[in-house]
C-alpha cells in the first residue's frame, strides 16, 4: 500500500478577524470555526487511515497563544495521535522566535514527547516507520534572515535578495537530501515563499524567504507539503510541490476560494487530492445607493436576495453628497442570521474629491482611489506596499 499523508497549514488559530468577542465563553466566536476544520481534518485522517499528517506552520496566529487557543490545538493533535498517525510540525514566521533558544508556542508539546509527534524547529529530516513502509520527512521552518548573517550569505545591515533566500534554501535541501535514507519515501515540508518570477515578487514577499519551487522540488523527494501561501495551488508537476492553503479564509481576497487540505499517496508515483474544510463563507456585496429616497431599504431588499445564513459579510456603499445618509446601525439586525457584517460607505462625490485632496498625501489619495474602484479595491494592500517601495525608490 501506498504511504497516505495528510497535508494541511496555515492553522492561524487565534485570528480573531471578523469575529466577535463571546463574553460568556470569554473568547472569540472565530475561535470555534477554527475549532470545526480542525475536528474536521482529524476525522478526514481517521477515515483515511493516513499514515502521517504534516503541518507546515502558522499554528497560531499569535505568538503568545492563550488558554483556550492552546487547548484548540491540543485537541486537535490528540485527535490526530489517536489514529496512530506520526505528525510532523515544523514552525511558520507566526510562531518561530527570531532570538536563538527561546521556545516557541510548540515547544512544550515536544518536552512531552509525545509518541510519534515530530517538532521540526530547525532544518532536520526525521525518518520513521509506518505500517506502509519507511517514510523521511525533511522539514525546513520559516528561515530567519539571522541564519543568512550566521551563515555569511549576506552582512549585518543589508537585507536580502531573493536569490540570496533561493541559494540558502537550496543548500539547505542538499544538505537535507544527503540524510534521506535510500529506499524510504521521502517529504520534504517548509513554510516559505516559493515564486517563478524571483525578481518581479521581490516586493511582494518583502525580503522574506523566497526560492524558485524547483529548488525545493526535486528527487528523492516524493510530495513537497508547503505553507505561508493562504491560497491552495499546486506550484510544481514533479514531485508535486503544493500549499494545501489555509483551512479558513483569513480575509475578503479569498472570498470565493475553496478551504481544506490534502490528502497525498506516496506510491510508485505520487498523486495528491484536495479535501475541502468546512470554512466559513464570506460574501462580499457592493451597492450604489446614490439618489435612493431610502437607502437602508434599498440595502436591505438588495441583501435579503443573498445567501448570508452564517456567513461573514462585507458590505460596501457608495453615495453620492446630498444622498440621504446611510446608518449601518439600521441594517444588521435586520440579519440575524449572519455571523459578522461589516459596513462601510464611500462618498463617490466629485466635489469631494477636488475640494477634499489637498488634505491627502500621495500614498492616502492613491488609497482613496484604489477605494473607489471594484477592480483594484481586492488588491489595495499589495498595491500600497509597491508605491511604497517606489516611493523609496525615487526619494534615494
Ligand atoms: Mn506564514
Amino acid at each position: 500500500m501506498p504511504i497516505k499523508i495528510l497535508h494541511t497549514a496555515d492553522l492561524h488559530i487565534g485570528d480573531r478577524r471578523y469575529g466577535r468577542f463571546d463574553p460568556e465563553r470569554s473568547i472569540n466566536t472565530r475561535l470555534d470555526d477554527q475549532r470545526e476544520s480542525l475536528l474536521y481534518l482529524v476525522r478526514i485522517a481517521v477515515e483515511e487511515e493516513v499514515d502521517a499528517v504534516i503541518i507546515a506552520g502558522d499554528i497560531y496566529h499569535g505568538r503568545s497563544p492563550n488558554a483556550a487557543e492552546e487547548d484548540v490545538f491540543a485537541e486537535f493533535i490528540s485527535g490526530l495521535a489517536e489514529t496512530g498517525a506520526h505528525i510532523f510540525v515544523v514552525e511558520g514566521n507566526h510562531e518561530r522566535p527570531v532570538v536563538p533558544g527561546k521556545p516557541s508556542p510548540l515547544t512544550h508539546l515536544a518536552t512531552l514527547r509525545i509518541d510519534r509527534f515530530h517538532h521540526i524547529d530547525g532544518p532536520a529530516v526525521v525518518n520513521v516507520a509506518t505500517k506502509n513502509g519507511e517514510l523521511a520527512v525533511a522539514g525546513m521552518p520559516w528561515p530567519l534572515r539571522r541564519e543568512l548573517v550566521d551563515g555569511g550569505y549576506i552582512a549585518k545591515n543589508v537585507s536580502p535578495t531573493p536569490e540570496i533566500w533561493d541559494a540558502f534554501i537550496g543548500e539547505r535541501i542538499d544538505e537535507l537530501i544527503e540524510n534521506i535514507p535510500t529506499g524510504a519515501k521521502s517529504v520534504f515540508t517548509g513554510h516559505l515563499w516559493t515564486s517563478n518570477v524571483m525578481g518581479i515578487n521581490a516586493k511582494q514577499t518583502r525580503g522574506e524567504p523566497v526560492c524558485l519551487p524547483q529548488t525545493l522540488a526535486r528527487k528523492p523527494f516524493d510530495y513537497i507539503a508547503l505553507g505561508h501561501i493562504h491560497r491552495h495551488q499546486q506550484v510544481w508537476d514533479d514531485p508535486p510541490a503544493i500549499y494545501s492553503g489555509s483551512i479558513e479564509r483569513t480575509d475578503f481576497t479569498e472570498a470565493n476560494i475553496a478551504k481544506g487540505a490534502v490528502v497525498a499517496e506516496l506510491g510508485d508515483e505520487t498523486s495528491w487530492r484536495f479535501i475541502q474544510t468546512p470554512a466559513r463563507k464570506f460574501v462580499d456585496v457592493e451597492m450604489n445607493l446614490s439618489g435612493m429616497s431610502d437607502p437602508i431599504d434599498a440595502a436591505v431588499t438588495k441583501l435579503a436576495n443573498k445567501e448570508l445564513d452564517g456567513a461573514i459579510v462585507r458590505l460596501t456603499v457608495t453615495q453620492m453628497k446630498g444622498d440621504r445618509s446611510f446608518d449601518a446601525r439600521h441594517i444588521r439586525p435586520k440579519f440575524p442570521e449572519v455571523f459578522y457584517m461589516r459596513v462601510s460607505r464611500i462618498d463617490m462625490s466629485e466635489e469631494r474629491k477636488i475640494a477634499g485632496l489637498h488634505k491627502y498625501s500621495p500614498l492616502e489619495a492613491l488609497g482613496e482611489f484604489i477605494d473607489q474602484s471594484e477592480k483594484l479595491r481586492p488588491h489595495k494592500e499589495e498595491l500600497i506596499e509597491r508605491a511604497k517601495a517606489i516611493a523609496e525608490e525615487i526619494r534615494g
